[in-house]
């Protein structure tokens, strides 16, 4: 258990020292190399190979034109996110922009993997841009909290349109090459593995045409006709307002590209640098800056050696074909693993298999994929009603409802039929790992948990449960699955409800106990919707409904959610639990509800008291922060950063906040610790402050740095 989150910038050892440089001159062409693995991110020292290459072929009278390429997976992947917060170090990224774009020989960028951020910019500062098909461009600032803050908010619109740029820039997305030409961002597309070669004949056609040094800053056509339509930027905001609730960065990006339409460059360029100043040195923009580190750091297990052998899967069983199955089948079928789905009746199966067809119809019918796309994935999923069907299979992840006995049952079967060195995972989100595993008796090591969130084909979480004795193989097999099927996989060890639940029942406590002093739901949820979630925990259960595990014979109306349950406000699904919901499914406050609460407590002989908005938020957030801290301290998770990892990307955690244990350290430690103690009984009878807390707050320390 470490608290510190590991962050390349306070472990030089991660970062390698040197970057490379090289000009290899062919005929009148100039090549400039640049290598600094494993992204090429523009450190100083990139920044200065880049500087010396360019420098060297401008002197070199051969050279006529300049080919500007990288070496490694990728082409430049921005600014090197470890430097922000130091002392600026020259050359500047302007430096190395300057000496592309004012070189007196035509400078062609050309692309491969990702050019993005600070090295899109650079990109844009070339005369000419040429890539090979797979390659993607973007300017994912704002994910960082950011915005492009090199020029790119100035240059991309000049070459785009005003209206592209608010997408492209405010979306952070990586566009592929073969959109990023039809944009105009791309001048050419060179022939796969052949990007070297292709720039070359590019630069020479560049020469024997006679094409002009085109500046993108000089480009001003689409600026001026983006000038009469002022209200483009009114109703992109509109349009956009709920997706950026709460984020700085998307405004600031969006006024850059105003200035861009409206001033001439270095004025914009001026507005751009102001913007990007306030937001660098920000808490949101460090918050989402960790995030991404924290990302990063989950992959990676401590004891895990990384050349642990891990199982090739390119054939998945998966039992249970209801909404989890279905869901995680489809994670499989997207990245072309072909997939058997397992149930116990046609019916069962079937419908999942529908349910899966209908989903992608719905993407097709949202322009996300091809009709051929929706056959060539369905092509990949087979079902039976014959668990013998997954004698061959390199995984299995078993997704029935939460049940010990069948699931037990199960994991015997699978033990019996499944080939030697497979991985048998279970989707529980509940049950203990280690008795599942006990039923594989020959094989206990080969179990793991892989507890997906739904809809699992679209949440990006994946918790990766290690039970006592699953092997470093199967571990780091569920961790790679998770990699390859585009989800971001965090250790947990085992306990009721793992990371993410167990936090989340500590929250759900003081919720369910503030009702009974006064505070509505509606007042709760309110108040954690302002924070930045999603939406509150009676909210979330009216959509989950609340007759989940609940039935009318077992019922006594000993809580509110069983009383409503009990008048057939079950949810959303009845347009009623603790909200009323109309047909369009709109929750307003409810009377009913209301009633309901009140009696309750008088029943308890309990009398409301105003429940303020402050301690509302206290005790829900910093019950989950102590719950955080046992979890640490009981090893459950690797580190902080990896729960807040779990927050963000399961649980609608705003990243802005960098996740529950961020955040309590840019609340202060003690000042959370003196909270909790403030507030003393009304925590309840079982609430037990962590002892790490305690003395992680004593010691003026934290979680995450
Ligand atoms: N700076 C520093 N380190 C970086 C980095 C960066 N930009 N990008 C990646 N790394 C590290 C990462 O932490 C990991 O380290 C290793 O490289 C491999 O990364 C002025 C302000 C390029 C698509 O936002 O999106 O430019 O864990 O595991 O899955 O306007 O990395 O091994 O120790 O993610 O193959 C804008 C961020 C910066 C792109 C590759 N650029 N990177 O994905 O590998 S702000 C970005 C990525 C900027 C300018 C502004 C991805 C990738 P470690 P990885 P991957």
């Amino acid at each position: 258990m470490s608290t510190a989150a590991p962050n390349p910038a306070q472990n030089p050892a991660t970062a390698p020292a040197t970057a490379t440089h090289s000009v290899v001159v062919e005929g009148d062409i100039g090549i400039v190399t640049v290598g600094y693995p494993p992204v090429n991110a523009l450190s100083r020292a990139m920044r200065q190979a880049i500087v010396d290459g360019l420098r060297e072929a401008q002197a070199d009278a051969a050279v006529r034109a300049i080919v500007f390429i990288c070496d490694g997976r990728t082409f430049l992947a921005g600014a090197d996110i470890t430097e922000f917060g130091k002392p600026p170090q020259a050359p500047s990224l302007y430096d190395v922009q300057d000496i592309i774009e004012n070189s007196a020989k035509p400078v062609i960028a050309a692309i491969h993997g990702t050019s993005l951020g600070g090295g899109l910019e650079v990109a844009l500062c070339c005369h000419y841009r040429v890539a090979v098909p797979s390659a993607r461009c973007g300017l994912p600032e704002v994910h960082l909290g950011l915005l492009p803050g090199a020029g790119g908010t100035q240059r991309l619109p000049r070459i785009v349109g005003a209206a592209k740029a608010l997408d492209f820039i405010t979306g952070g997305t990586h566009v592929p090459a073969r959109e990023c030409l039809a944009i105009g961002l791309v001048d050419e597309l060179v022939p796969e593995g052949q990007l070297r070669d292709g720039a070359v004949a590019f630069a020479r056609k560049v020469l024997a045409e006679g094409r002009p040094l085109r500046k993108v800053r000089d480009l001003d056509d689409k600026m001026i006709a983006a000038r009469g339509q002022p209200e483009l930027f009114a109703d992109f905001r509109q349009a956009n307002a709920r997706r950026f609730r709460g984020f700085l960065a998307p405004e600031s990006n969006i006024r850059c590209i105003e200035a861009a339409v409206h001033l001439p460059f270095d004025e914009g360029k001026a507005v751009e640098r102001k913007l990007f100043l306030e937001l660098v040195g920000g808490i949101q923009s460090q918050a989402q800056r960790y995030a991404f580190f924290a990302e990063r750091a989950a992959a990676k297990i401590p004891d895990v050696p990384s050349d642990t052998p891990i199982v090739n899967v390119a054939k998945v069983g998966i039992i249970g074909a209801g909404t989890m199955g279905g869901g995680i089948a489809m994670n499989f079928a997207n990245v072309g693993i072909p997939c058997v789905l397992v149930e116990t009746a046609q019916a069962a199966l079937d419908r999942g298999m529908a349910v899966v067809r209908k989903n992608y119809e719905n993407s097709a019918r949202r322009g996300k994929l091809t009709a051929a796309q929706v056959e060539q994935r369905m092509a990949l999923l087979t079902g039976s009603l014959d668990m013998n069907v997954l004698a061959d299979v390199d995984l299995v992840i078993e997704a029935v409802f939460e049940n010990m006995a069948i699931k037990k049952e199960i994991f015997g079967q699978l033990d019996r039929i499944c080939k030697p060195g497979a991985v048998l995972a279970t989707n529980t989100s509940a049950l203990d790992v280690n008795e599942i595993a006990s039923a594989a008796t020959s094989r206990p090591e080969a179990v793991v948990g892989m507890h997906f969130f739904s809809p699992a084909n679209v949440m990006k979480l994946l918790e990766v449960v290690r039970g006592a004795k699953t092997s470093h193989t199967a571990l780091a097999t569920a961790m790679q699955v998770g990699k390859k099927i585009g989800k971001v996989a965090a250790v947990s060890g085992v306990c009721p409800g793992f990371i993410g639940n167990r936090m989340l029942r500590a929250r759900g406590e003081q919720a369910q106990a503030m009702v009974m002093e006064g505070a509505m739901p509606w007042d709760i949820d309110q108040v954690l919707y302002d924070f930045g979630m999603p939406m509150g925990p009676f909210a979330m259960s009216d959509l989950a409904g609340l007759d989940i595990g609940w039935s009318r014979e077992t019922s006594q109306g000993a809580t509110i959610r069983e009383v409503l349950c009990e008048m057939d406000r079950r949810g959303q699904k009845t347009g009623a639990g603790y909200y009323d919901y109309d047909a369009a499914r709109n929750a307003r406050p409810s009377e009913v509800t209301r009633q309901i609460v009140l009696d309750f407590m008088a029943r308890q002989g309990k009398v409301a008291r105003a429940v303020s908005t402050e301690e509302i938020l206290e005790r829900t957030v910093y019950a989950m922060v102590n719950e955080g801290a046992k979890i640490l301290e009981e090893g459950i998770a690797q580190r902080a950063s990896d729960i807040d990892t779990v927050y963000i990307n399961g649980y609608g955690w705003p990243v802005y906040r960098g996740g529950p244990m961020f955040y309590a350290d840019t609340v202060g430690l003690p000042t959370v610790v003196a909270r909790l103690q403030a507030y003393g009984d009304r925590m309840g009878a079982g609430f037990q402050l962590s002892p790490l807390l305690e003395r992680l707050a004593a010691e003026g320390k934290h979680f995450t740095r």
